[in-house]
């Protein structure tokens, strides 16, 4: 990313030198939210400088070199003066950063029980007087905590935050933040619309691509502390002795950041090439793959070994076992705890973690998919081992527009879940619309699971305070590739973003968020950071509405999952998209109350019976529970029928808003993120148009009304 600042400037300087003007240069959004453009609010200038016109720190490492250099660089791009590093606090505007180890300065401040309370990876950065002087003081337990700490001080600087004063403690809520790739080894990404894998595996581990250090720069700036890097439909091969060496170089890159190296495996693995049931291949020697075969344990006993030995501090693995046609120990007649239990016992010498997918819809167990996860895993509370996560998306189905929460969160005390969550938009428009997804994810994160009683939200469920877990995750399925400005859509950056703010602390509002976001990546003008706001907080409901209203999903394309394909039939019923919607001539959606699947009985009460009747069932969620008839009262008075007509209209009409709210910014953007953008947008609003009509047209073939526009 220097190097892309460093070009910048003498396009710049170029620029400038050509046209007689001080317009922005063009942006190619690789610099994400690091752009460090400078401080032009004088007084915010002045205040600044007079804090931070040195640094004072104590022993150095590689971690803490990175926190250094960020800072005279960002500093120095911001504040337009250079920051030097020296011994000790002689005159004000000193930043003092340390450990309590590293520091005799940090620790002669006696933090004391307040640094204890934040963890490894916490900081404190507050406004101090050292020797009599004015100074900031950044302190942490480690390393790793003055980095995250660093990160946040030029967040503060960059969105124009008052620091005369600051005194803040900050420490993660959660305790994994990782982000899941689904990369495969030949370069495709499942579900990526941002080019290809960042990965070259044919380049490592000899070369060494400056991108992985920028990726691993970009998601330690958010506090993201582990990363998956292949995908969960995992090819054995990546536990080859070939793979792991390249799978280590890339966790030495990745280590100063703070960020933990993981591996999806495939359940496979210590078969011989194509042996076992259905012919599978694996990467061992072994006739079977069954988790109780001794020889089987003993296998992944010696690959947990193997790869220690190469990666000291591997995280562990991600399994998706008998879904979707991944193999498991369900081909052996054995259940998912002894295929995670195998795992997890192999890893536990080594401290690592085993995120076991509860991601499993088997057609047998019950013919309501939505129920179906809950059925396999909930009884198994209690089963795993200690290092054992059950990883579940957060919704029933598969990360729909909307969905409700999944009834497994708070169903389970005795397990860890780690919540998965999808930044790449693989129902929500890919990388073809601006969706910024956090308030979404708020969505989720508030809903009251009551499992232990009132105010058990799903939040705290995932982060242990409810339930009281012994370890706490969160993963997010990523949406970066090689494209240059990494997410395909700029606006796709504001949801990596958004993801690894509330990873950190999922009590901050979408609305901070963005309010962070902008100003760093877009504009610092007040009046266009307001305008880009407003486009973006409504713009998932906006999608909900041109794609599944009310409750609503899976009407999408097939495979595809991108356009609508509401009449989509298929031999595997619960692929089809009349499976999910079952309009006719009463009405439309599916009945999942008591008296049909009585999935809500998978909820607590009151939840469950909130949902259970069609007149208390909120309405954002009503066709996912009830079979609704075309005449409905619903509270806006429209019936059902034009309730979905006017959701339709007014889906496709916001994005016909903020093209024009988009428009009217065209003087104030960098001219190459504009036109990019707007390029996004007509897409966007080409497609959601065909999906107002595609499903209004076919659903008016049931409900037999005159369809209303609503203009
Ligand atoms: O949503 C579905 C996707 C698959 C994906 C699967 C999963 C990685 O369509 O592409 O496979 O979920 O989460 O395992």
């Amino acid at each position: 990313m220097k190097i892309a600042n460093n070009f910048r400037r003498v396009c710049v300087f170029l620029c400038g030198l050509v046209c007689f003007t001080t317009a922005s240069f063009a942006d190619d959004g690789y610099d994400l939210w690091l752009k460090y453009t400078p401080i032009t609010n004088t007084a915010k200038l002045h205040q600044y400088r007079q804090f931070l016109k040195y640094i004072v720190t104590g022993a150095r490492t590689s971690t803490t070199n990175i926190a250094i250099n960020e800072l005279e660089n960002a500093l120095q791009a911001m504040l337009g003066v250079k920051i030097k590093s020296v011994g000790s606090v002689k005159k004000d505007g000193a930043l003092v950063i340390g450990t309590p180890a590293s520091s005799s300065i940090i620790k002669n401040l006696n933090y004391g029980t307040r640094l204890d309370s934040l963890g490894a990876e916490g900081y404190i950065l507050a406004a101090e007087k050292i020797n009599g002087k004015r100074t900031l003081a950044l302190a942490a337990n480690s390393d790793i905590g003055l980095l995250y700490g660093v990160f946040n001080l030029l967040r503060l600087i960059q969105t124009g935050a008052d620091i005369t004063n600051i005194n803040i403690t900050s420490k993660p809520k959660i305790q994994f933040r990782l982000l899941n790739h689904w990369d495969n080894l030949n370069g495709s990404v499942e579900r990526g619309y941002a080019g290809k894998s960042l990965w070259n595996w044919n380049d490592l581990p000899g070369k060494l691509d400056p991108r992985y250090t920028d990726y691993a720069r970009a998601n330690a700036s958010l506090g993201i502390n582990g990363t998956v890097i292949n995908n969960v439909n995992a090819t054995p091969r990546i536990l080859t002795a070939e793979y792991i060496e390249k799978v280590a170089a890339l966790a030495k890159v990745f280590r100063p950041y703070g960020i933990k190296m993981f591996l999806s495996i495939n359940f496979s693995s210590p078969l011989k090439p194509a042996s076992g049931p259905n012919q599978r291949g694996g990467v061992g020697n072994l006739e079977t793959s069954d988790p109780l075969d001794p020889q089987v344990r003993q296998w992944w006993k010696e690959k947990a070994h193997e790869l220690y030995a190469a990666i000291p501090d591997f995280g562990g693995f991600l399994v998706k076992a008998n879904s979707e046609g991944q193999p498991g120990p369900n081909d052996y007649g054995r259940t998912q705890v002894d295929g995670a239990n195998m795992l997890a016992e192999a890893l536990a010498p080594y401290n690592g973690i085993v995120m076991w997918r509860s991601f499993v819809y088997d057609a047998e167990v019950d013919p309501d998919r939505a129920k179906r996860a809950y059925l396999e895993f909930q009884p198994k509370d209690g089963l795993f081992m200690e290092n054992v996560f059950v990883q579940s998306k957060n919704g029933p189905i598969d990360f729909q527009p909307r969905e409700p929460v999944s009834p497994l969160f708070g169903a389970m005390p005795k397990t860890p879940l780690m919540l998965e969550l999808q930044i790449t938009q693989e129902y929500l428009g890919h990388s073809k619309h601006l969706v910024y997804l956090a308030p979404m994810w708020k969505e989720y994160l508030e809903f009251d699971t009551f499992a232990n009683g009132k105010g058990s939200t799903l939040a705290g469920i995932v982060d242990g305070s409810v339930q009281h877990q012994h370890m706490t995750g969160i993963a997010g399925v990523t949406n970066i590739g090689n494209d240059r400005n990494w997410c395909g859509h700029l606006f796709a950056q504001a949801n990596w973003y958004a993801f690894g703010r509330l990873a950190w602390d999922h009590s901050l509002p979408a609305d901070q968020i963005a309010d962070e976001w902008i100003p760093m990546t877009l504009s610092k003008d007040d009046q266009v950071i307001a305008a880009i706001k407003a486009m973006m907080l409504g713009s998932w409901e906006a999608c909900i509405n041109y794609m599944t209203p009310l409750g609503l999903h899976h009407i999408m394309q097939e495979g595809f999952h991108y356009g609508p394909q509401p009449d989509f039939a298929n031999s595997r019923e619960d692929w089809t998209s009349v499976y999910y919607h079952k309009a006719d001539s009463i009405g439309i959606g599916y009945d999942r109350s008591s008296t049909g699947s009585a999935f809500t009985a998978q909820y607590l009460p009151p939840v469950r019976d909130l949902f259970d009747n069609i007149d208390t069932c909120p309405e954002k969620y009503l066709l996912w529970f009830h079979h609704t008839p075309w005449d409905h009262q619903m509270s806006s008075g429209r019936t059902l029928w034009h309730e979905m007509c006017f959701r339709y209209y007014a889906g496709v009409d916001y994005v016909y808003k903020m093209q024009r709210d988009w428009q009217s910014l065209e003087k104030r953007i960098d001219p190459e993120i504009f036109a990019h953008v707007q390029k996004k947008l007509q897409v966007q609003a080409q497609d959601a148009a065909i999906w107002r009509d595609t499903c209004i047209n076919y659903f008016q073939k049931f409900s037999k009304r005159p369809v209303t526009e609503f203009k």
